[in-house]
Protein backbone atom coordinates (compact mmCIF):
# COMPACT_ATOMS: atom_id res chain seq x y z
CA UNK A 1 0.00 0.00 0.00
CA UNK A 2 1.01 3.62 -0.89
CA UNK A 3 0.51 5.98 2.33
CA UNK A 4 -0.98 9.06 1.30
CA UNK A 5 0.23 12.07 3.69
CA UNK A 6 -1.21 14.99 1.75
CA UNK A 7 -4.60 15.19 4.02
CA UNK A 8 -3.05 13.68 7.48
CA UNK A 9 -5.32 15.53 9.88
CA UNK A 10 -7.69 16.57 7.69
CA UNK A 11 -11.68 15.52 6.87
CA UNK A 12 -11.41 13.44 3.39
CA UNK A 13 -14.76 12.51 1.65
CA UNK A 14 -13.89 9.33 -0.81
CA UNK A 15 -16.95 8.25 -2.92
CA UNK A 16 -17.23 4.46 -4.42
CA UNK A 17 -16.33 1.28 -2.37
CA UNK A 18 -14.77 -1.02 -5.23
CA UNK A 19 -11.58 -1.90 -5.89
CA UNK A 20 -10.60 2.12 -5.84
CA UNK A 21 -12.56 3.60 -2.85
CA UNK A 22 -11.37 0.80 -0.01
CA UNK A 23 -7.51 1.02 -1.54
CA UNK A 24 -8.20 5.03 -1.29
CA UNK A 25 -9.40 4.65 2.29
CA UNK A 26 -6.47 2.35 3.70
CA UNK A 27 -4.02 4.79 2.02
CA UNK A 28 -5.54 7.79 3.15
CA UNK A 29 -6.02 7.04 6.62
CA UNK A 30 -2.45 4.88 6.76
CA UNK A 31 -1.17 8.86 6.19
CA UNK A 32 -3.37 10.01 8.94
CA UNK A 33 -6.39 11.71 7.29
CA UNK A 34 -10.07 11.45 8.88
CA UNK A 35 -11.77 9.60 6.03
CA UNK A 36 -15.67 9.26 5.39
CA UNK A 37 -16.86 7.02 2.80
CA UNK A 38 -19.63 6.10 1.27
CA UNK A 39 -21.08 4.35 -1.61
CA UNK A 40 -24.70 4.16 -3.42
CA UNK A 41 -24.80 0.63 -3.06
CA UNK A 42 -26.29 -1.47 -0.83
CA UNK A 43 -24.44 -4.58 -0.93
CA UNK A 44 -21.18 -2.72 -1.54
CA UNK A 45 -21.28 -0.95 1.81
CA UNK A 46 -22.09 -3.76 3.53
CA UNK A 47 -19.26 -5.95 2.19
CA UNK A 48 -16.96 -2.59 3.31
CA UNK A 49 -17.94 -2.92 6.44
CA UNK A 50 -17.58 -6.54 6.91
CA UNK A 51 -14.00 -5.35 6.27
CA UNK A 52 -13.76 -2.93 8.87
CA UNK A 53 -14.42 0.27 7.38
CA UNK A 54 -16.59 2.58 9.13
CA UNK A 55 -18.86 4.35 6.74
CA UNK A 56 -20.54 8.04 6.99
CA UNK A 57 -22.81 8.98 4.75
CA UNK A 58 -22.03 12.01 3.54
CA UNK A 59 -24.60 13.60 1.71
CA UNK A 60 -25.70 14.09 4.81
CA UNK A 61 -22.70 15.63 6.03
CA UNK A 62 -21.38 19.36 6.19
CA UNK A 63 -19.01 19.46 2.73
CA UNK A 64 -17.60 22.94 4.51
CA UNK A 65 -15.18 20.08 6.68
CA UNK A 66 -13.75 18.33 3.61
CA UNK A 67 -10.60 18.72 2.10
CA UNK A 68 -11.27 16.99 -0.77
CA UNK A 69 -13.39 14.79 -2.53
CA UNK A 70 -12.01 11.55 -3.80
CA UNK A 71 -13.92 10.04 -6.53
CA UNK A 72 -14.07 6.09 -7.69
CA UNK A 73 -13.47 6.71 -11.88
CA UNK A 74 -16.84 4.82 -12.52
CA UNK A 75 -18.67 7.79 -10.82
CA UNK A 76 -20.02 10.25 -13.42
CA UNK A 77 -18.17 13.37 -13.43
CA UNK A 78 -19.05 15.61 -15.98
CA UNK A 79 -21.39 13.46 -17.92
CA UNK A 80 -23.98 12.43 -18.62
CA UNK A 81 -24.81 14.06 -15.49
CA UNK A 82 -22.36 14.82 -12.63
CA UNK A 83 -23.38 12.55 -9.74
CA UNK A 84 -25.00 14.05 -6.88
CA UNK A 85 -21.78 14.43 -4.60
CA UNK A 86 -19.70 15.94 -7.43
CA UNK A 87 -22.66 18.64 -7.09
CA UNK A 88 -22.25 18.93 -3.32
CA UNK A 89 -18.63 18.97 -3.64
CA UNK A 90 -18.69 21.63 -6.33
CA UNK A 91 -21.31 23.89 -4.59
CA UNK A 92 -19.15 24.32 -1.76
CA UNK A 93 -15.36 24.51 -3.54
CA UNK A 94 -14.20 21.22 -2.71
CA UNK A 95 -12.17 19.69 -4.81
CA UNK A 96 -12.29 16.58 -6.48
CA UNK A 97 -9.43 14.48 -7.70
CA UNK A 98 -9.07 10.64 -8.53
CA UNK A 99 -6.81 7.65 -6.75
CA UNK A 100 -3.99 8.72 -9.53
CA UNK A 101 -3.70 12.22 -8.93
CA UNK A 102 -3.20 11.16 -4.70
CA UNK A 103 -0.67 8.40 -6.10
CA UNK A 104 0.97 11.67 -8.40
CA UNK A 105 0.94 14.07 -5.39
CA UNK A 106 2.43 11.28 -2.87
CA UNK A 107 5.58 11.10 -6.05
CA UNK A 108 5.90 14.37 -6.42
CA UNK A 109 6.37 15.00 -2.33
CA UNK A 110 9.39 13.05 -2.56
CA UNK A 111 13.12 14.54 -3.09
CA UNK A 112 13.95 14.32 -7.13
CA UNK A 113 15.81 11.41 -6.39
CA UNK A 114 13.39 9.62 -4.70
CA UNK A 115 11.03 9.80 -7.08
CA UNK A 116 9.69 6.44 -8.41
CA UNK A 117 10.03 6.55 -12.35
CA UNK A 118 6.26 6.35 -14.10
CA UNK A 119 4.91 5.04 -17.22
CA UNK A 120 1.42 5.55 -18.61
CA UNK A 121 -0.50 3.64 -20.85
CA UNK A 122 -4.04 4.36 -21.95
CA UNK A 123 -5.46 4.02 -25.78
CA UNK A 124 -9.18 2.78 -26.53
CA UNK A 125 -7.94 -0.60 -27.10
CA UNK A 126 -4.87 -2.83 -26.44
CA UNK A 127 -4.10 -1.19 -23.14
CA UNK A 128 -3.70 -3.97 -20.56
CA UNK A 129 -1.84 -6.51 -22.65
CA UNK A 130 0.62 -2.97 -23.49
CA UNK A 131 0.74 -2.43 -19.63
CA UNK A 132 1.08 -5.55 -19.03
CA UNK A 133 3.70 -6.71 -21.60
CA UNK A 134 5.99 -3.62 -20.78
CA UNK A 135 5.94 -4.94 -17.02
CA UNK A 136 6.92 -8.35 -18.50
CA UNK A 137 9.74 -6.71 -19.85
CA UNK A 138 10.99 -4.73 -17.36
CA UNK A 139 11.15 -7.55 -14.99
CA UNK A 140 12.72 -10.15 -17.76
CA UNK A 141 15.19 -6.99 -17.83
CA UNK A 142 15.72 -7.07 -14.26
CA UNK A 143 13.82 -3.98 -13.08
CA UNK A 144 11.28 -3.70 -10.24
CA UNK A 145 8.80 -3.28 -12.43
CA UNK A 146 5.21 -2.94 -10.57
CA UNK A 147 1.64 -3.50 -12.47
CA UNK A 148 -1.32 -1.22 -11.88
CA UNK A 149 -4.28 1.14 -12.18
CA UNK A 150 -6.77 0.11 -14.71
CA UNK A 151 -5.69 -3.40 -15.56
CA UNK A 152 -7.47 -4.32 -12.39
CA UNK A 153 -5.19 -2.94 -8.96
CA UNK A 154 -5.83 0.35 -7.30
CA UNK A 155 -2.77 1.92 -7.94
CA UNK A 156 -2.99 2.94 -3.84
CA UNK A 157 -2.67 -0.92 -3.07
CA UNK A 158 0.74 -1.10 -5.11
CA UNK A 159 3.95 -1.75 -2.98
CA UNK A 160 5.30 1.45 -1.71
CA UNK A 161 7.00 4.25 -3.72
CA UNK A 162 10.49 3.91 -4.13
CA UNK A 163 13.35 5.28 -5.98
CA UNK A 164 14.15 2.37 -8.34
CA UNK A 165 10.81 1.33 -8.56
CA UNK A 166 8.97 1.60 -11.88
CA UNK A 167 5.23 1.91 -11.88
CA UNK A 168 3.78 1.03 -15.10
CA UNK A 169 -0.06 2.19 -15.01
CA UNK A 170 -2.67 1.29 -16.96
CA UNK A 171 -5.36 4.33 -17.34
CA UNK A 172 -8.26 4.74 -18.63
CA UNK A 173 -9.98 8.15 -20.15
CA UNK A 174 -12.19 7.97 -16.43
CA UNK A 175 -9.26 8.19 -14.81
CA UNK A 176 -6.95 10.66 -16.59
CA UNK A 177 -10.24 13.03 -16.27
CA UNK A 178 -9.27 13.09 -12.27
CA UNK A 179 -5.54 14.12 -12.37
CA UNK A 180 -3.67 16.85 -12.17
CA UNK A 181 -0.13 16.67 -11.51
CA UNK A 182 0.55 13.09 -12.71
CA UNK A 183 3.57 13.42 -14.69
CA UNK A 184 4.81 10.38 -16.61
CA UNK A 185 8.74 9.64 -17.58
CA UNK A 186 7.19 7.18 -20.47
CA UNK A 187 3.70 8.15 -21.76
CA UNK A 188 2.14 5.96 -23.76
CA UNK A 189 -1.47 6.57 -26.20
CA UNK A 190 -2.01 3.84 -28.33
CA UNK A 191 -5.03 4.41 -30.62
CA UNK A 192 -8.14 6.65 -29.81
CA UNK A 193 -11.46 5.12 -31.48
CA UNK A 194 -14.79 6.04 -29.82
CA UNK A 195 -16.02 4.61 -26.60
CA UNK A 196 -17.48 5.84 -23.78
CA UNK A 197 -18.61 9.14 -24.97
CA UNK A 198 -21.51 9.53 -23.23
CA UNK A 199 -19.35 9.77 -20.07
CA UNK A 200 -17.55 12.51 -21.97
CA UNK A 201 -19.86 14.20 -23.49
CA UNK A 202 -18.51 13.12 -27.17
CA UNK A 203 -15.55 12.37 -28.99
CA UNK A 204 -14.01 15.42 -28.45
CA UNK A 205 -14.12 14.98 -24.66
CA UNK A 206 -12.95 11.81 -24.82
CA UNK A 207 -9.87 12.85 -27.13
CA UNK A 208 -9.35 15.39 -24.53
CA UNK A 209 -9.23 12.99 -21.55
CA UNK A 210 -6.82 10.67 -23.20
CA UNK A 211 -4.43 13.70 -23.83
CA UNK A 212 -3.96 14.59 -20.31
CA UNK A 213 -1.68 11.24 -20.15
CA UNK A 214 0.67 14.28 -21.80
CA UNK A 215 0.25 17.03 -19.08
CA UNK A 216 3.43 17.76 -17.06
CA UNK A 217 5.47 16.12 -19.45
CA UNK A 218 9.01 17.77 -19.87
CA UNK A 219 11.98 17.83 -22.02
CA UNK A 220 12.90 14.64 -20.33
CA UNK A 221 10.06 12.55 -20.84
CA UNK A 222 9.17 10.39 -23.54
CA UNK A 223 5.68 10.31 -25.18
CA UNK A 224 4.43 7.07 -27.35
CA UNK A 225 1.63 7.49 -29.73
CA UNK A 226 0.07 5.07 -31.99
CA UNK A 227 -0.25 6.38 -35.68
CA UNK A 228 -3.08 3.72 -37.06
CA UNK A 229 -5.60 6.22 -35.45
CA UNK A 230 -6.55 9.38 -37.13
CA UNK A 231 -6.98 11.65 -33.77
CA UNK A 232 -3.75 9.93 -32.31
CA UNK A 233 -1.73 10.95 -35.63
CA UNK A 234 -3.11 14.49 -35.17
CA UNK A 235 -1.80 14.79 -31.61
CA UNK A 236 1.48 13.54 -32.36
CA UNK A 237 1.93 16.16 -34.77
CA UNK A 238 1.20 18.98 -32.73
CA UNK A 239 2.94 17.90 -29.85
CA UNK A 240 6.23 17.07 -31.90
CA UNK A 241 5.72 20.84 -33.07
CA UNK A 242 5.53 21.90 -29.50
CA UNK A 243 8.97 20.04 -28.58
CA UNK A 244 7.88 19.94 -25.05
CA UNK A 245 8.83 16.20 -24.60
CA UNK A 246 10.27 13.45 -26.84
CA UNK A 247 7.67 12.05 -29.30
CA UNK A 248 7.98 8.84 -30.91
CA UNK A 249 5.23 7.16 -33.35
CA UNK A 250 4.89 3.51 -33.30
CA UNK A 251 2.59 1.72 -36.29
CA UNK A 252 1.98 -1.38 -37.47
CA UNK A 253 -0.10 -0.55 -40.63
CA UNK A 254 2.93 2.40 -41.66
CA UNK A 255 6.13 1.84 -42.51
CA UNK A 256 7.65 5.22 -40.57
CA UNK A 257 10.66 7.20 -41.95
CA UNK A 258 10.96 7.99 -38.19
CA UNK A 259 9.22 6.08 -34.97
CA UNK A 260 9.41 2.24 -34.60
CA UNK A 261 7.09 -0.06 -37.34
CA UNK A 262 6.08 -3.66 -37.85
CA UNK A 263 5.98 -4.34 -41.00
CA UNK A 264 4.73 -7.88 -41.78
CA UNK A 265 4.72 -8.95 -38.21
CA UNK A 266 8.80 -7.64 -38.31
CA UNK A 267 9.75 -5.31 -36.10
CA UNK A 268 12.19 -2.24 -36.86
CA UNK A 269 13.48 0.82 -34.84
CA UNK A 270 14.10 4.10 -36.99
CA UNK A 271 14.46 6.30 -34.33
CA UNK A 272 17.20 7.64 -35.43
CA UNK A 273 16.16 8.28 -39.30
CA UNK A 274 17.79 4.92 -40.38
CA UNK A 275 15.90 1.51 -39.87
CA UNK A 276 17.34 -1.23 -38.16
CA UNK A 277 15.75 -4.37 -37.61
CA UNK A 278 14.87 -5.84 -34.73
CA UNK A 279 12.86 -9.18 -34.43
CA UNK A 280 9.99 -11.03 -35.74
CA UNK A 281 7.16 -10.96 -33.95
CA UNK A 282 5.02 -13.22 -36.31
CA UNK A 283 6.27 -16.39 -33.66
CA UNK A 284 5.16 -14.91 -30.88
CA UNK A 285 1.16 -16.77 -30.03
CA UNK A 286 0.69 -14.82 -26.99
CA UNK A 287 0.68 -11.35 -29.34
CA UNK A 288 -1.10 -12.33 -32.28
CA UNK A 289 -2.46 -10.05 -35.19
CA UNK A 290 -1.71 -6.87 -36.22
CA UNK A 291 -3.30 -4.81 -33.09
CA UNK A 292 -0.75 -6.65 -30.83
CA UNK A 293 2.17 -6.09 -33.30
CA UNK A 294 0.93 -2.07 -32.44
CA UNK A 295 0.98 -2.92 -28.36
CA UNK A 296 4.61 -4.59 -29.07
CA UNK A 297 5.94 -1.57 -30.92
CA UNK A 298 4.66 0.46 -28.14
CA UNK A 299 6.14 -1.66 -25.87
CA UNK A 300 8.94 -1.67 -27.13
CA UNK A 301 9.70 2.29 -27.59
CA UNK A 302 8.96 2.30 -23.99
CA UNK A 303 11.50 0.21 -22.43
CA UNK A 304 14.08 1.46 -24.74
CA UNK A 305 13.09 5.11 -23.44
CA UNK A 306 13.70 3.33 -19.98
CA UNK A 307 17.23 1.84 -21.43
CA UNK A 308 16.79 -1.61 -21.95
CA UNK A 309 18.45 -2.98 -24.50
CA UNK A 310 16.79 -4.24 -27.91
CA UNK A 311 17.63 -7.89 -27.72
CA UNK A 312 16.48 -7.96 -24.45
CA UNK A 313 12.91 -6.72 -24.97
CA UNK A 314 13.11 -8.93 -27.93
CA UNK A 315 13.59 -12.34 -25.89
CA UNK A 316 11.37 -11.01 -23.24
CA UNK A 317 8.48 -10.54 -25.48
CA UNK A 318 8.76 -13.90 -26.76
CA UNK A 319 8.12 -15.58 -23.08
CA UNK A 320 4.99 -13.21 -23.03
CA UNK A 321 2.41 -15.60 -20.59
CA UNK A 322 -0.36 -12.82 -22.61
CA UNK A 323 -3.78 -11.94 -20.70
CA UNK A 324 -6.68 -13.98 -19.99
CA UNK A 325 -10.07 -12.81 -21.89
CA UNK A 326 -7.80 -11.60 -24.83
CA UNK A 327 -7.94 -13.81 -27.36
CA UNK A 328 -7.23 -16.54 -25.07
CA UNK A 329 -7.34 -20.20 -25.92
CA UNK A 330 -9.39 -21.74 -23.69
CA UNK A 331 -9.77 -25.63 -24.90
CA UNK A 332 -10.44 -27.88 -27.50
CA UNK A 333 -13.76 -29.79 -27.66
CA UNK A 334 -13.61 -32.10 -30.07
CA UNK A 335 -12.21 -30.78 -33.36
CA UNK A 336 -13.53 -27.21 -32.14
CA UNK A 337 -11.21 -24.25 -30.70
CA UNK A 338 -12.57 -21.95 -28.31
CA UNK A 339 -11.44 -18.26 -27.73
CA UNK A 340 -12.50 -16.01 -25.12
CA UNK A 341 -11.77 -12.85 -25.98
CA UNK A 342 -14.65 -11.29 -23.41
CA UNK A 343 -12.48 -8.15 -22.79
CA UNK A 344 -13.71 -6.72 -26.38
CA UNK A 345 -16.43 -4.49 -24.30
CA UNK A 346 -16.71 -2.28 -27.96
CA UNK A 347 -16.34 -3.12 -32.31
CA UNK A 348 -13.17 -1.96 -32.11
CA UNK A 349 -11.54 -4.32 -30.22
CA UNK A 350 -13.71 -7.09 -31.62
CA UNK A 351 -12.49 -6.55 -35.01
CA UNK A 352 -9.13 -7.14 -33.22
CA UNK A 353 -9.68 -10.42 -32.79
CA UNK A 354 -12.01 -11.10 -35.79
CA UNK A 355 -9.63 -9.77 -38.17
CA UNK A 356 -6.98 -12.19 -36.84
CA UNK A 357 -8.85 -15.29 -37.89
CA UNK A 358 -10.31 -15.83 -41.22
CA UNK A 359 -13.94 -17.57 -40.50
CA UNK A 360 -15.25 -17.87 -37.07
CA UNK A 361 -18.22 -18.95 -35.66
CA UNK A 362 -18.80 -15.59 -33.61
CA UNK A 363 -20.67 -14.92 -30.14
CA UNK A 364 -21.44 -11.01 -29.97
CA UNK A 365 -23.80 -8.71 -27.60
CA UNK A 366 -24.51 -7.85 -24.33
CA UNK A 367 -25.24 -4.07 -23.85
CA UNK A 368 -24.63 -2.56 -26.99
CA UNK A 369 -22.25 0.65 -27.64
CA UNK A 370 -23.81 3.41 -29.44
CA UNK A 371 -21.43 2.68 -33.11
CA UNK A 372 -22.93 -0.71 -32.69
CA UNK A 373 -21.75 -3.13 -35.31
CA UNK A 374 -20.18 -0.10 -37.39
CA UNK A 375 -16.66 -1.24 -37.31
CA UNK A 376 -17.21 -4.82 -37.64
CA UNK A 377 -19.56 -4.67 -41.18
CA UNK A 378 -16.02 -4.76 -43.00
CA UNK A 379 -14.77 -8.00 -41.20
CA UNK A 380 -18.51 -9.96 -41.92
CA UNK A 381 -17.09 -12.05 -44.10
CA UNK A 382 -15.21 -13.42 -41.65
CA UNK A 383 -18.08 -14.57 -39.56
CA UNK A 384 -19.15 -18.23 -40.47
CA UNK A 385 -22.45 -17.45 -38.32
CA UNK A 386 -23.29 -15.01 -35.52
CA UNK A 387 -24.86 -15.99 -32.16
CA UNK A 388 -26.41 -13.24 -30.40
CA UNK A 389 -26.91 -12.64 -26.73
CA UNK A 390 -27.98 -10.04 -24.26
CA UNK A 391 -29.44 -6.65 -24.94
CA UNK A 392 -27.85 -6.01 -27.91
CA UNK A 393 -29.63 -9.40 -29.87
CA UNK A 394 -32.49 -7.61 -31.80
CA UNK A 395 -30.28 -4.72 -33.01
CA UNK A 396 -27.33 -7.32 -34.04
CA UNK A 397 -29.92 -8.82 -35.46
CA UNK A 398 -30.73 -6.33 -37.61
CA UNK A 399 -27.71 -5.18 -38.26
CA UNK A 400 -26.27 -8.43 -39.78
CA UNK A 401 -29.27 -8.66 -41.66
CA UNK A 402 -28.87 -10.68 -44.38
CA UNK A 403 -25.25 -10.71 -44.79
CA UNK A 404 -24.17 -13.34 -42.16
CA UNK A 405 -26.11 -15.59 -41.14
CA UNK A 406 -27.32 -15.70 -37.23
CA UNK A 407 -29.49 -16.77 -34.62
CA UNK A 408 -30.38 -15.17 -31.27
CA UNK A 409 -29.62 -16.77 -28.56
CA UNK A 410 -30.54 -14.84 -25.55
CA UNK A 411 -28.12 -16.24 -23.10
CA UNK A 412 -24.04 -17.06 -23.18
CA UNK A 413 -25.09 -20.99 -22.24
CA UNK A 414 -27.22 -21.68 -25.77
CA UNK A 415 -25.10 -19.77 -27.79
CA UNK A 416 -21.94 -21.76 -26.95
CA UNK A 417 -23.90 -25.02 -27.24
CA UNK A 418 -25.29 -23.66 -30.65
CA UNK A 419 -22.13 -22.39 -31.93
CA UNK A 420 -20.21 -25.88 -30.92
CA UNK A 421 -23.23 -27.72 -32.79
CA UNK A 422 -22.74 -25.72 -35.72
CA UNK A 423 -18.80 -25.87 -35.53
CA UNK A 424 -18.20 -29.32 -35.20
CA UNK A 425 -20.65 -29.85 -37.97
CA UNK A 426 -18.89 -27.71 -40.90
CA UNK A 427 -16.59 -28.83 -42.82
CA UNK A 428 -13.11 -27.13 -41.44
CA UNK A 429 -10.54 -29.13 -39.55
CA UNK A 430 -10.02 -26.54 -36.89
CA UNK A 431 -12.89 -24.22 -36.37
CA UNK A 432 -12.87 -21.58 -33.77
CA UNK A 433 -15.88 -20.66 -31.72
CA UNK A 434 -14.90 -16.88 -30.39
CA UNK A 435 -16.40 -14.83 -27.88
CA UNK A 436 -15.75 -11.38 -28.79
CA UNK A 437 -18.99 -9.63 -27.75
CA UNK A 438 -18.58 -6.01 -28.68
CA UNK A 439 -20.91 -4.74 -26.11
CA UNK A 440 -20.13 -4.25 -22.44
CA UNK A 441 -21.13 -6.98 -20.05
CA UNK A 442 -23.73 -5.77 -17.47
CA UNK A 443 -26.89 -6.64 -18.93
CA UNK A 444 -26.19 -10.73 -17.91
CA UNK A 445 -22.71 -10.73 -15.95
CA UNK A 446 -20.82 -8.38 -13.29
CA UNK A 447 -18.15 -7.14 -15.59
CA UNK A 448 -15.99 -8.22 -18.45
CA UNK A 449 -13.86 -10.78 -16.19
CA UNK A 450 -17.37 -12.50 -15.32
CA UNK A 451 -18.47 -13.08 -18.60
CA UNK A 452 -15.02 -14.86 -19.74
CA UNK A 453 -15.43 -16.87 -16.55
CA UNK A 454 -18.74 -18.00 -17.43
CA UNK A 455 -17.45 -18.81 -21.11
CA UNK A 456 -14.48 -21.10 -20.16
CA UNK A 457 -16.87 -22.75 -17.72
CA UNK A 458 -19.03 -23.53 -20.39
CA UNK A 459 -16.32 -24.94 -22.01
CA UNK A 460 -14.78 -27.00 -19.57
CA UNK A 461 -18.01 -28.53 -18.88
CA UNK A 462 -18.25 -29.34 -22.31
CA UNK A 463 -14.59 -30.71 -22.48
CA UNK A 464 -15.41 -32.92 -19.98
CA UNK A 465 -18.58 -34.23 -20.99
CA UNK A 466 -16.68 -34.72 -24.17
CA UNK A 467 -13.73 -36.57 -22.54
CA UNK A 468 -16.51 -38.79 -20.66
CA UNK A 469 -18.21 -39.64 -24.06
CA UNK A 470 -14.51 -40.66 -25.52
CA UNK A 471 -13.52 -42.66 -22.75
CA UNK A 472 -17.05 -44.48 -23.07
CA UNK A 473 -16.87 -44.92 -26.55
CA UNK A 474 -13.33 -46.35 -26.24
N1 LIG B 1 -20.92 3.59 -7.45
C1 LIG B 1 -21.76 4.44 -6.75
N2 LIG B 1 -22.53 5.31 -7.46
C2 LIG B 1 -22.49 5.38 -8.84
C3 LIG B 1 -21.61 4.51 -9.53
C4 LIG B 1 -20.83 3.63 -8.80
O1 LIG B 1 -21.82 4.41 -5.52
O2 LIG B 1 -23.20 6.19 -9.42
C5 LIG B 1 -20.11 2.65 -6.69
C6 LIG B 1 -20.48 1.21 -6.96
O3 LIG B 1 -21.57 0.80 -6.17
C7 LIG B 1 -19.21 0.45 -6.62
C8 LIG B 1 -18.13 1.49 -6.83
O4 LIG B 1 -18.74 2.75 -7.07
O5 LIG B 1 -19.17 0.00 -5.30
C9 LIG B 1 -17.33 1.06 -8.06
O6 LIG B 1 -16.42 2.04 -8.44
P1 LIG B 1 -15.80 1.94 -9.89
O7 LIG B 1 -16.87 1.68 -10.89
O8 LIG B 1 -14.95 3.11 -10.11
O9 LIG B 1 -14.99 0.56 -9.84
P2 LIG B 1 -13.68 0.12 -9.06
O10 LIG B 1 -13.94 -1.21 -8.46
O11 LIG B 1 -13.13 1.17 -8.19
O12 LIG B 1 -12.73 -0.17 -10.33
C10 LIG B 1 -12.09 0.92 -10.98
C11 LIG B 1 -12.16 0.69 -12.50
N3 LIG B 1 -13.57 0.63 -12.90
C12 LIG B 1 -14.09 1.56 -13.72
O13 LIG B 1 -13.47 2.50 -14.14
C13 LIG B 1 -15.53 1.38 -14.09
C14 LIG B 1 -11.48 -0.61 -12.86
O14 LIG B 1 -11.42 -0.72 -14.28
C15 LIG B 1 -10.05 -0.59 -12.34
O15 LIG B 1 -9.45 -1.85 -12.59
C16 LIG B 1 -10.03 -0.29 -10.84
O16 LIG B 1 -10.73 0.95 -10.58
C17 LIG B 1 -8.61 -0.15 -10.29
O17 LIG B 1 -7.98 0.99 -10.87
C18 LIG B 1 -12.31 -1.67 -14.88
C19 LIG B 1 -13.05 -1.05 -16.05
O18 LIG B 1 -14.05 -1.60 -16.48
C20 LIG B 1 -11.51 -2.86 -15.41
N4 LIG B 1 -12.57 0.09 -16.58
C21 LIG B 1 -13.17 0.72 -17.73
C22 LIG B 1 -12.64 0.13 -19.02
O19 LIG B 1 -11.54 -0.44 -19.00
O20 LIG B 1 -13.32 0.29 -20.06
C23 LIG B 1 -12.86 2.21 -17.73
Amino acid sequence: MIPVREFAGQYVAVFGLGRTGLATVRALQAGGAKVHAWDDNEAARQRATEQGFDLVDINKRDWQQYSALILSPGIPFRYPEPHRVVKLARMVGVEIIGDMELFARAVNALPEHARPKIVGVTGTNGKSTTTSLIGHILRKAGKDARVGGNIGVGVLDMAPLHASAIYVLELSSYQLDLIESLKCDVSVLLNITPDHLERHGGMQGYVEAKSRIFDNQTDSDVAIIGMDTMPTQIMLARMAAKKRQLCVGVSSEYALGRGISVVEGVLFDSQNGRATEVGDLSEIKTLPGQHNYQNAAAAYAACRALGVDATVIMDAMASFPGLAHRQEVVGKVGKVNFVNDSKATNGQAAVQALRSYPRVFWIGGGVPKSEGLADVRPYFGHIEKAYLIGEAQAQFSRELGDAVPHLKCGTLRRAVAEALQDARDCDDEDPIVLLSPACASFDQFKDFEDRGDAFKHLVSGLMSESEKLQATIS
